[in-house]
C-alpha cells in the first residue's frame, strides 16, 4: 500500500528550508560564545542579542491577541500564537539542536513552557524555576536540543489568578512533535486532535465553591461541524495525537465505530498496547493512538459525553464516497485504568528515596476559590524537596482532597508503580490524575539538574497554591 502522510485540520508550519540550518551553523560559528549563552537565556528588546541574521529560528511565535471564530455564530476573543487556533504544529528532531524565537505583542509580560522536554531551566518557560519573563512588547531567542522523542506541547505558563481571560483560558498552546531519527512509521495517515475549552465562567458547586465551567469547546480550534472533516479510507490505519490543552477540564474522546491502540502516553511508548472504546486525558495529558478504519460511514470524533459534544467538542472522520448525517459515538463505559497499558509486574527497583506529597484543600467560602496545598502548604510556603542526581525518587500523590488532580512535573518523567493499589511499571508520563480520595506512586530519576516545578495542570488549582519547586542537591 502507497503511504501518504497528511495532516488535516491543524495548520502546519514546514520545518523551515535547509538553508536555516545551515546559516544558523555559520552564525554560529561566527557569534563570540557570548551570544550562544545569551541565546540560552532570552532577553527584550534593547539588549544586546545577536540579529536574525545571525541566528535564523527554525520557529517564530508571535504572541498576540486574536478574534477566533469557533463556528459561524462563535467568536472569541483572545489571545494566540501567530493568530491561530491551537497553535501551529512545531516538528523538531531529536537530539538536533533547535532555535525558537518568541515575540511579545501583549502590553504584559508573557512566558512559553516547553511541556515534555527535559530541556535546561533557563529555556524550560517558568518563572518559578528561574526562566526569565517576555517582556511586554520584548523578543527572544532560545535555543535547546529537543528531547524525548514524542508528542509534546507548548503552552503559556503565566498566572490567571482569577482572570478567566489568562494563562491556559487563552488560545496560547500548540502542539510539539519531537520526531525519533528513524520513525518506523506503521501509519497511513496522521491526524492530530487538539481539545479545548472556551468562554469560562464560574459557577458555584454544590459544596458552595466557585468552579469554572464553560460554554463552547472546539477540537482542533473549531465547534463541531466548523472545521474541515478528516478524510480517510477504508483499510487506513490513523494515527491519532490527540492532546488536552484545556486549562481545566478532563475529556474522553471516542469515535463511533471504531476503537483506539493506545501507542503512547505523554510521548512515551507503553509497555501494553492496550485496545480502548474512548481515551481519557487530564489537562495537559497527551495519548497517540492507532485507529483501524474498517467501518466505512462518517463518523462523530467526540466527547462521548453530550454535554460537551453540544458545546462543540466533536470532528467528522468522513470514508472516502461517504455522506451522510454523521453518526455519534455510543456513550461508552468511561472507564480509565493506567494499568492496562503497563506490565502487572513491579518494578525490580527499590528508591533510593522516597518523597510522600499529600494533596488537600482548604474552603474559603461561599463564592471563593478553594486554596491547595501539599503537605499542609500552598506556594510559595511549600516544602521544596531535594533531588540527587543519578538517583530514583518514589513520589507518593496522596490525594486526601475530593477532586481529581492531574499532576505535572517538568523537565522529568515518571514512570507509574503503584495505581489504585496495585503494583505495575512500563507507563511513564509527566502528567497523571490522582483521582480524588486515591494514591499514585511514581519513580522519578533525577537525571536533568535544576529546579523543576510539580504542579497540578488545572490553571485554577495551581494558581491557588497547588505548586511545588524541587531542588537539585
Ligand atoms: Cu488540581
Amino acid at each position: 500500500m502507497s503511504k501518504t502522510v497528511e495532516t488535516q485540520g491543524l495548520p502546519e508550519a514546514g520545518f523551515g528550508p535547509r538553508w536555516n540550518r545551515r546559516r544558523f551553523a555559520a552564525g554560529a560559528a561566527l557569534a563570540a560564545g557570548s551570544a550562544l549563552a545569551g541565546a540560552q537565556t532570552g532577553w527584550g528588546l534593547g539588549l544586546r542579542a545577536p540579529t536574525v541574521a545571525d541566528v535564523a529560528p527554525d520557529y517564530t511565535l508571535e504572541i498576540g491577541e486574536v478574534e477566533w471564530e469557533l463556528g459561524p455564530r462563535k467568536k472569541v476573543k483572545t489571545v494566540a500564537y501567530n493568530g491561530q487556533i491551537p497553535g501551529k504544529l512545531l516538528r523538531l528532531k531529536e537530539g538536533t539542536p533547535a532555535t525558537i524565537e518568541i515575540v511579545n505583542r501583549l502590553d504584559r509580560e508573557e512566558i512559553v513552557h516547553w511541556h515534555g522536554l527535559w530541556i535546561p531551566v533557563d529555556v524550560d518557560g517558568s518563572m518559578e524555576e528561574g526562566s526569565p519573563m517576555i517582556t511586554a512588547g520584548g523578543r527572544t531567542l532560545i535555543h535547546y536540543t529537543p528531547r524525548p522523542m514524542g508528542l509534546h506541547w507548548y503552552h503559556t505558563h503565566a498566572m490567571a489568578g482569577r482572570s478567566l481571560n489568562r494563562g491556559l483560558f487563552t488560545g496560547q498552546s500548540g502542539v510539539l512533535l519531537v520526531e525519533a531519527r528513524n520513525e518506523p512509521g506503521r501509519y497511513d495517515r496522521e491526524q492530530f486532535v487538539v481539545l479545548q475549552d472556551w468562554e469560562p465562567f464560574y459557577a458555584a458547586s454544590d459544596d458552595g465553591s466557585l468552579m469554572v465551567h464553560y460554554a463552547a469547546a472546539s477540537i482542533n480550534g473549531k465547534m463541531m461541524g466548523a472545521g474541515e472533516p478528516v478524510r480517510v479510507k477504508e483499510g487506513e490505519r490513523l494515527l491519532l495525537h490527540v492532546l488536552n490543552a484545556s486549562a481545566t477540564e478532563t475529556h474522553w474522546l471516542a469515535l463511533g465505530g471504531h476503537e483506539f491502540t493506545v501507542m503512547s502516553m505523554d510521548g512515551s511508548p507503553v509497555a501494553t498496547e492496550a485496545r480502548v472504546k474512548a481515551l481519557r486525558l487530564g489537562p495537559a495529558e497527551r495519548i497517540t493512538a492507532v485507529v483501524e478504519m474498517n467501518a466505512p460511514g462518517v463518523w462523530v470524533l467526540g466527547e462521548p459525553r453530550k454535554g460537551f459534544r453540544k458545546a462543540g467538542m466533536g470532528a467528522v472522520v468522513e470514508y472516502a464516497n461517504r455522506t451522510g448525517k454523521p453518526q455519534e459515538p455510543a456513550a461508552p463505559p468511561l472507564t480509565w485504568d493506567y494499568r492496562a497499558f503497563g506490565h502487572a509486574k513491579p518494578v525490580s527497583y527499590t528508591p533510593d528515596a522516597t518523597i510522600p506529597l499529600v494533596f488537600t484543600s482548604r474552603f474559603k467560602g461561599h463564592g471563593a476559590l478553594d486554596q491547595w496545598m501539599i503537605n499542609g502548604k500552598s506556594y510559595p510556603q511549600t516544602e521544596t524537596p531535594v533531588l540527587r542526581e543519578g538517583l530514583r525518587h518514589r513520589l507518593v500523590f496522596d490525594n486526601r482532597s475530593m477532586d481529581d488532580h492531574p499532576v505535572h512535573i517538568h523537565r522529568h518523567n515518571f514512570e507509574l508503580v503503584l495505581v489504585q493499589g496495585a503494583r505495575m511499571s512500563g507507563v511513564r508520563k509527566d502528567v497523571v490524575i490522582v483521582e480524588a480520595g486515591t494514591r499514585v506512586e511514581a519513580d522519578l530519576v533525577a537525571n536533568n539538574p535544576g529546579n523543576t516545578l510539580f504542579h497540578c495542570h488545572q490553571q485554577d488549582h495551581m494558581d491557588a497554591g497547588f505548586m511545588m519547586l524541587f531542588h537539585y542537591a
